[in-house]
This record gives C-alpha cells, sequence and structure tokens, in this order.
C-alpha cells in the first residue's frame, strides 16, 4: 500500500487559517473548561475535532445547491436521494433527517420496546442514548480484540457471533428487535468488519427473525478495507462491495456528515414497508415532511451527489491514504496509537501516553486541552467522559481511553498532518509533567458535548 498520494482533486477554494499565541491558547481553554467542544473555531489552529459535518464539498455539489428545489412537499432533490440511496446502497425506503442521531430517534422509537436487548459492535454515544431513551438495554457483541489498543488484526470491528448468540439464548430472540452493526466502528478506532462477518451475521439473525440495522456512517470506508483486505475483493468496484454489504442488513441509519461528503444531513432507509411507513409517522413529528426531514432540498442534492463521489476509488484510497501517513509518523516516533490505523481518525492511547494518571483524572480529556495549548491542534476525547455514566450512576469505565485525531474529508494537506504528528511528538517528550482534570460542570446526558473542567493540583 502507497502510503503518501497525491490529493485526486485541485484547490479551488482557500479558507485562510493561523495560530493564536500560547498565552492565548491557555486562556481559551480555560475558558473552554479544558473542554475541545467549548472552543471557539477562531481559536483552533488544526481542527480534528471531528470528521463530521466538516467535509470541504465538491464544485459539482456547490453547483447542486443552486438546483436546490424549496417547495414544501415532493422537492425534486429528495427524488434524486432516493434514487442514489436506492442505486448504491440498495435500500428501497428512504427517510431523510437533519442528521445520524434524528434516524437513530427514528429507528429506536419504533422498533425498541422497554426491557429490550439492542446488540451492538460497541457503543457509540448518540446511537446508545436513543436506545436507552426508548427502554433499550445496549449489550456490546464486538471481539475482545477491538479493546485493546495493542493488537494488531484486520477487521477488529467485527462482531463476535458467539457473544450475539449467548445473548439470544440468554434473553431470547424476541426481545432482540434488530442489531446495530456499525460499519466502521468509531469508538473502537475507525475498525472495520469483514464481508464474511457481515454476512455471518446476517445468517444467525435471520435463523432467529431479528433485524440487522447498519449504523452505515462510514460504509465507504469499510468497504475499502474489504477491498484491500479480504480475500476477493481486490478487483471488485467500492459500489458493488457496498451493495454487497448492504444486501446484509434491513436497514441503516446514515449520518451524511461523514461519508455522504456534506455538512449536514442523514437518512434512514430500509426494505421494509411497514417499517417505513411507521417512519413516515414519525419523521413529520421530529424532523419535517417524509421527502425533507429537516433539510433544505439543497441539502438533499448535495448529499445525492455526495453520496456518488464517496465511492470514487481515487478519493477514497487517498482519504485513507491519509489517515494512515498521520497514523504512521507517530507510529514511526513511538507515539502510542490504536493499531491497525482505522478509516477516519488516528486515535491517541492516553491510557498509555499518560501513563501516570488514573483513568478518574481523565487522560483523555486531559491529553486533548494539552495538544491544544501545545500547538492549536484541537482534537476529541474519547474514553471515560464519553462513555458517561451506568443506570446505578457509577461512571463507565471503558478499556479504551483515546484521544481522537479526526480527519476532515478533502480538507487538510499532509503539511498539516505533519504539524499534527511533530506537535503530538513535542508533547509526548514532556508528557510527565501534565497533570489531570476533574469535573467543575457534569450534563446528565452525552456529558461530553457541554461538560467542564478544571485543573487537579
Ligand atoms: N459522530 C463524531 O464526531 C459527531 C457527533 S459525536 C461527537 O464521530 C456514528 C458512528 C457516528 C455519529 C456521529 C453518529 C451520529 C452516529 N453514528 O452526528 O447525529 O460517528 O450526524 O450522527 C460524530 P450525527
Amino acid at each position: 500500500m502507497q502510503h503518501n498520494q497525491a490529493e485526486p482533486y485541485k484547490i479551488k477554494v482557500v479558507e485562510p487559517i493561523s495560530m493564536i499565541t500560547k498565552e492565548e491558547r491557555i486562556k481559551a481553554i480555560k475558558e473552554a473548561g479544558y473542554n475541545t467542544f467549548l472552543l471557539k473555531s477562531k481559536d483552533v489552529y488544526i481542527d480534528l475535532l471531528t470528521d463530521s459535518g466538516t467535509n470541504a464539498m465538491s464544485d459539482n455539489q456547490w453547483a447542486g445547491l443552486m438546483l436546490g428545489d424549496e417547495a414544501y412537499a415532493g422537492s425534486e432533490n429528495f427524488n434524486h436521494l432516493e434514487n442514489a440511496v436506492r442505486d448504491v446502497f440498495g435500500f428501497q425506503y428512504v427517510v431523510p433527517t437533519h442528521q445520524g442521531r434524528g434516524a437513530e430517534n427514528l429507528l429506536s422509537r419504533i422498533l425498541i420496546k422497554k426491557g429490550d436487548y439492542i446488540p451492538g459492535n460497541m457503543y457509540f454515544t448518540t446511537t446508545r442514548t436513543h436506545q436507552e431513551l426508548n427502554g433499550g438495554i445496549f449489550t456490546d457483541v464486538i471481539v475482545d480484540e477491538a479493546h485493546d489498543p495493542r493488537i494488531e488484526i484486520p477487521f477488529k470491528g467485527n462482531v463476535d457471533l458467539n457473544k450475539f448468540e449467548k445473548l439470544i439464548n440468554e434473553v431470547g430472540a424476541d426481545r432482540i428487535p434488530y442489531i446495530c452493526v456499525a460499519v466502521t466502528v468509531n469508538m473502537a478506532g475507525g475498525q472495520p468488519v469483514s464481508m464474511k462477518n457481515l454476512r455471518e451475521v446476517k445468517a444467525l439473525a435471520q435463523h432467529h427473525e431479528i433485524n440487522v440495522i447498519f449504523d452505515a456512517t462510514r460504509c465507504v470506508e469499510n468497504a475499502f478495507f474489504i477491498k484491500e483486505q479480504e480475500e476477493g475483493y481486490q478487483n471488485i468496484p467500492i459500489i458493488d462491495i457496498l451493495r454487497e454489504m448492504m444486501s446484509y442488513a434491513d436497514g441503516c441509519t446514515m449520518s451524511g456528515k461523514k461519508d455522504c461528503l456534506v455538512n449536514i444531513g442523514g437518512f434512514l432507509a430500509m426494505n421494509d414497508k411497514d417499517l417505513y411507513i411507521k417512519a413516515t409517522q414519525y419523521v413529520v413529528i421530529y424532523e419535517g415532511l417524509h421527502t425533507y426531514g429537516g433539510l433544505a432540498g439543497r441539502d438533499l442534492e448535495a448529499m445525492a451527489r455526495g453520496i456518488y463521489e464517496s465511492i470514487n476509488e481515487d478519493y477514497i484510497s487517498h482519504r485513507i491514504s491519509q489517515v494512515r501517513y498521520l497514523g504512521q509518523k507517530l507510529i514511526d516516533n513511538d507515539i502510542p496509537v490504536v493499531k491497525p490505523i482505522g478509516g477516519h481518525a488516528v486515535f491517541l492511547d492516553a491510557r498509555e501516553f499518560l501513563s501516570h494518571l488514573l483513568q478518574d483524572l481523565f487522560p483523555a480529556q486531559t491529553l486533548a486541552a494539552q495538544l491544544y495549548i501545545e500547538s492549536g491542534v484541537r482534537s476529541m476525547e474519547r474514553g471515560i467522559v464519553s462513555a458517561g455514566r451506568d443506570k446505578n450512576g457509577s461512571n463507565r469505565h471503558p478499556k479504551l481511553e483515546l484521544v481522537r485525531l479526526t480527519i476532515p474529508r478533502r480538507v487538510y494537506t499532509n503539511a498539516h498532518m505533519d504539524v499534527v504528528a511533530e506537535s503530538c511528538i513535542a508533547l509526548h517528550r514532556n508528557r510527565k509533567l501534565i497533570k489531570g482534570l476533574r469535573f467543575l460542570y457534569e450534563p446528565s446526558v452525552l456529558r461530553f458535548f457541554t461538560a467542564r473542567f478544571e485543573p487537579v493540583e
């Protein structure tokens, strides 16, 4: 695999960025309660908070915005989106939503009854929250290896079929409305799921009449890994890999803000007509009419076009190569990262990086704040803060305590990646001087977004 590929595009519009001084950054992060979500974007130099909605759209997508049909009902752009989803993903019915969690809300409300179990290949923050708000109990059925950042195996996002079957035997299939399979697995480090595993999950679920729902948010990145690493797929076009992947699901939720290459949007897609009819009833309560789902016609158009751009072989190959470029630089300099490098981000192993800090001192939150102070690079905590509290009110202690350096699509060059790598290396040299944090304010739901902290002396 070639690591340093040139961008398969030319840059037509630029957005200037600049770095404020270290003193200003110390002040800014203090004012943000040591939470990178609360920083002002103008105070950030290189923004690796998330790959969500931070994509650079193409000239073709911007042109599509001008063709927005802003009718309340029956917009032409909805037809374009519906056709794109049918063509590329193979699902018959599509309900647009304002973003991924809108689709998760609809799905959870329709399918989950109080006391139901929802197996999944590792939790995702918004996904689990919607499941729990509807009385569901999330159960992790990912392979054990996914919880260890050092184990380097392909398809580390796979579902452990024994764990899935054990849950079915324990609680009964009638209490499992669906299994949620994320392709790729964000919280595990952007790790993919193999086609073989998807096929086997489908067979087991079908046998017990359990629905399979994909979290398709980064499904094109997953398809790339299958093409590269799974026997028999090297000469298959990405679009066909994607279609085969989706053939093992009954439906999917999608945050279009990632792989669909837009700044806002999402959808719920499925093949079952009854599920679709129910979704059209809920969507008008929570999002908007079933043909716009909280989006403008122009947003629907941009997403329809983005779906086709995302399956371009040069695009997706360069995308993954850029993430690997950063990852390899860090590995070469002995910076602890999750291995193998995943699809959308490089994850620093904060537990190892700040091995002198207990998990209750929030090593990943601390490291993200310190990286910002060091270099103006914004990253995101993915550890104990993101994991939240269990139903008894105790902090969950996830094995993975990570800082995510998330690469927006088509936004930065490898020169930016060099700066990020150098910043991490410099911080690592002085890691022993770094102290932890404690909560000043802790919200009750999805606390990582708005929590505030102060340094522990
Ligand atoms: N992911 C991310 O930065 C943005 C919000 S959480 C910090 O990774 C998956 C796998 C996601 C995801 C969002 C959503 C929700 C669902 N599944 O943000 O509502 O990574 O569009 O999607 C974020 P929306």
